[in-house]
């Protein structure tokens, strides 16, 4: 049917063989969206509105054409002229939408709802830097502005404008799409992004991401998270959070309107998501819109927007719960902050209890606010909601218990394996057949885990994956890894209730006990990636304590032939195609309660890594899923966790002064090791493990370095490992984000699917 030689012909004037890299993938984007634009858009009566800051979706080439039904055809032809995929999309410049695991769940859940035939976009902003660009200089992070708008974007123009109200200015939006193709259903959503009209780029310096922050009618869609360290930057997030939620339900009213709805009857036309608590302003400006513009009566119009939003809660660390003083609120969109007002006392005539009220001195507690005036509060995973009834949400529970419920993440099957993982997906189809990229379930796996040829092909698969990360990681940073090392991973946004800093210090102690003559069976590499948001500068040590340690290791002859660590520049989303098919274990050693879900870790499972973990989030439902033998659990249990911050009786200096544990603490400051870093970041550091480790992370280290020896040793016994691997494939079918997206759909959205 697609004759990409005839194409390259017409495009370029010559042979597909003849063509670079660059020219197929502009050959091959054009091929997709002419498909894409050929399908008809998802429709109902009643559609869902996904709204969120960050929409992570990585490159869409090989995505698309999976989606598309080309992806085997495509492969075919290029193969053919002597064009590798994979080197094509290497060309493809990743969208800069996003940051972390709340961003990536909102584009794994855009490709299911097309999937599943649902009505529903994603609705945001198009950031043009988006997150910085990390680099790394003299083993710190820098950041950079990260251009990915240019010539070969992915966006159409929708031919939307709407006017937002500020204080005392206004301004207009433009609105562009990027099309969902859902997989095999010849149907299409989109994810719509606003833009600022007039929005100025030159605002923004070649080499900082330090600009004008009150220049707000310029630079309302430059950044992605603008720096919120001093009052501008706070003040500019309100402004871009207004300007998206103003955005979305003006579209969303005036779509309803459209396809038939008096106003009135609203929910029956739009669904609202609220994915964390960016969004939650989008309630008062429904209810504005509603009274002021259409004359509908308060009380209605607050009872309409009930029963329309719901809310998804991703985390319980405090910093991370949105409160914002009414009076930005005020300065920024007046008549927002009056509905509040309104919105808080309406409220406290029902509960008269300051534990749930919307506005405490001065504050709104944005979560507060989307809890009493949405229909629905999930968490990510089981523990996570089961923590938010009990502890962090509990007075809200006892008063709505019916508005709780569990969604467990889950992750898109079509790039996290068909898509990032030829060979292991391969080996699958030949295996059990493909029903599986339908129904995701690839349970029938486990009547071939004693089956020799399987798991030969598992190790062949993984092998493979290894040799495309190898590639990746000497063009992407000039590294080289040893063939058969073993690849250990933890890959995600550098902050301490993660505990990379408890790795490094493991890997000060495996550094020290090579360094005493224990030497490993096989090298081992532990690769590290992620981001540290720039004003959170303990986030920053680490990283800078992780390349220090890097180079260190690196430079000493007697260990850098059993140790490596590499620190991956600029991790995103195509770095995570390229590093979890590799991975032998997958770090997830969160302090327990503290990681709601995690979504790494089921991709890394699904990949046929073993999970190294404590039982916090989602790694408590993979534990069930694959048994005691196959998976490594240790450390205080969230239960423990929570009693210790609750009676303040976790003394870090306690745990310090134990000798194992001084030793590798008092590592980081050592003269020798200090001269070849950055004294202030290393010091600091270290005094902050020693007398603060507010995320507990010398509690579980002992632990921690047992269970790692353990699994180094185990890994050894390659068929027992093997089979360990496999049985974890087969038990990721579980948490297909089709899994995710159709319990929120029975329970919350109750949108009509596509035949
Ligand atoms: C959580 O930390 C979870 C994702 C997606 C993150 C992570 O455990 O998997 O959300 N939360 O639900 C977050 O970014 C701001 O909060």
């Amino acid at each position: 049917m697609i004759n990409l030689e005839e194409r390259s012909q017409v495009a370029f004037g010559k042979p597909l063989a003849q063509i670079g890299d660059a020219q197929v993938c502009r050959l091959l984007q054009d091929l997709v969206r002419e498909h894409c634009q050929t399908l008809p858009i998802m429709e109902g009566k009643r559609r869902l509105y996904y709204v969120s800051a960050e929409f992570l979706i990585g490159r869409l080439l090989i995505n698309d054409l999976i989606n598309l039904g080309l992806y085997d055809e495509v492969r075919e032809q290029l193969a053919q002229a002597g064009h590798d995929l994979a080197a094509v999309d290497d060309q493809e410049v990743e969208p800069s939408l996003g940051n972390g695991g709340l961003g990536r769940l909102a584009a794994c859940f855009m490709d299911s709802v097309a999937t599943l035939g649902l009505p529903g976009d994603g609705v945001g902003l198009n950031y043009h830097y988006g997150l910085f660009h990390q680099r790394f200089v003299d083993n710190q992070q820098t950041a950079l502005p990260d251009e990915w708008l240019g010539e070969q974007d992915c966006l159409e123009d929708e031919g939307k404008s709407f006017e937002v109200q500020f204080g005392d200015f206004s301004v207009v939006s433009h609105l562009y799409s990027i099309d969902v193709p859902g997989y095999h259903n010849g149907k299409r959503n989109r994810l719509r992004l606003f833009d600022l009209e007039g929005v100025d780029d030159s605002l923004v310096p070649d080499d900082s991401i330090d600009f004008d922050k009150t220049k707000v009618a310029k630079n309302l869609t430059l950044f992605l998270y603008p720096d919120d360290s001093d009052e501008d930057g706070r003040l500019l997030r309100v402004y871009q959070q207004y300007f998206m939620v103003s955005n979305a339900a003006q579209l969303i009213v005036s779509e309803a309107v459209e396809r038939g709805s008096n106003l009135h009857d609203l929910p029956d036309y739009a669904v609202v998501q609220i994915n964390d608590t960016h969004p939650t302003m989008i309630i008062p400006e429904l209810i504005r819109i509603l009274t002021q513009e259409h004359g509908i009566d308060f009380e209605e119009a607050v009872g309409i927007v009930r029963h329309m939003v719901a809310y998804t809660n991703h985390t319980i660390l405090a910093e991370a719960l949105e409160k914002w003083p009414l009076e930005y609120l005020a300065k920024v969109a007046p008549k927002i902050a009056k509905i509040i007002e309104l919105l808080d006392q309406m409220q406290r005539e029902e509960h008269d209890d300051p534990a749930v009220a919307i506005i405490k001195d001065g504050t709104v507690h944005m979560a507060h606010l989307a809890i009493h005036y949405g229909f629905s509060v999930n968490g990510v995973a089981a523990l996570h909601t089961k923590i938010l009834e009990e502890t962090e949400l509990h007075p809200f529970y006892e008063l709505y218990p019916e508005k709780f419920s569990n969604k467990t993440n889950g992750i898109t099957f079509r790039r996290w394996l068909m898509g990032c993982n030829p060979d292991l997906t391969s080996l699958v189809d030949k295996t059990i057949g493909t029903d599986w990229h339908r129904t995701a379930d690839l349970t029938p796996l486990m009547a071939h885990v004693d089956d020799d040829e399987v798991l030969d092909g598992l190790v062949e698969a993984k092998g493979k994956a290894k040799a495309r990360m190898r590639e990746f990681l000497l063009t992407h940073q000039g590294v080289t890894v040893p063939e058969d090392a073993i690849i250990d991973v933890q890959v995600k946004r550098i902050h301490e209730y993660k505990r990379q800093q408890m790795l490094a210090l493991y890997l000060i102690w495996k550094y020290l006990d090579i360094k005493n003559g224990n030497k490993p069976a096989r090298p081992i590499t532990v690769v590290f990636g992620g981001k540290a948001a720039p004003a959170y500068t303990i986030a920053q040590d680490i990283i800078h304590l992780i390349l220090t340690l890097s180079s260190w290791i690196a430079n000493d002859p007697d260990v850098a032939p059993y140790l490596q660590v590499i620190m991956i520049e600029n991790y995103n989303v195509s770095a995570a195609e390229r590093v979890i098919p590799a991975a032998d274990i997958s770090e997830q050693i969160s302090l327990a309660s503290k990681e709601a879900s995690g979504t790494s870790n089921m991709k890394f499972m699904l990949n046929g890594a073993v999970t190294l973990c404590t039982l916090d989030g989602a790694n408590v439902e993979i534990a069930d899923l694959v048994g005691e033998d196959n998976i490594y659990t240790f450390g205080t249990s969230s239960r423990e966790v929570e009693r210790l911050y609750a009676e303040g009786a976790y003394d870090p200096q306690a745990y310090y002064h134990k000798p194992g544990i001084k030793l590798l603490v008092d590592f980081i400051t050592n003269p020798a090791f200090m001269a070849t870093g950055n004294e202030e970041r290393l010091r600091r550091l270290h005094d902050d493990m020693a007398h603060k480790d507010w995320f507990m992370a010398l509690l579980d280290l002992e632990e921690y370095i047992q269970v790692k020896e353990r699994v180094y040793a185990d890994y050894e016994d390659r068929g027992a490992w093997v089979r360990k691997a496999l049985v974890n494939v087969a038990q990721a079918g579980t948490f297909s984000s089709d899994r995710t997206i159709a319990q929120y759909n029975e329970d919350i959205w109750h949108l009509v699917p596509q035949k």
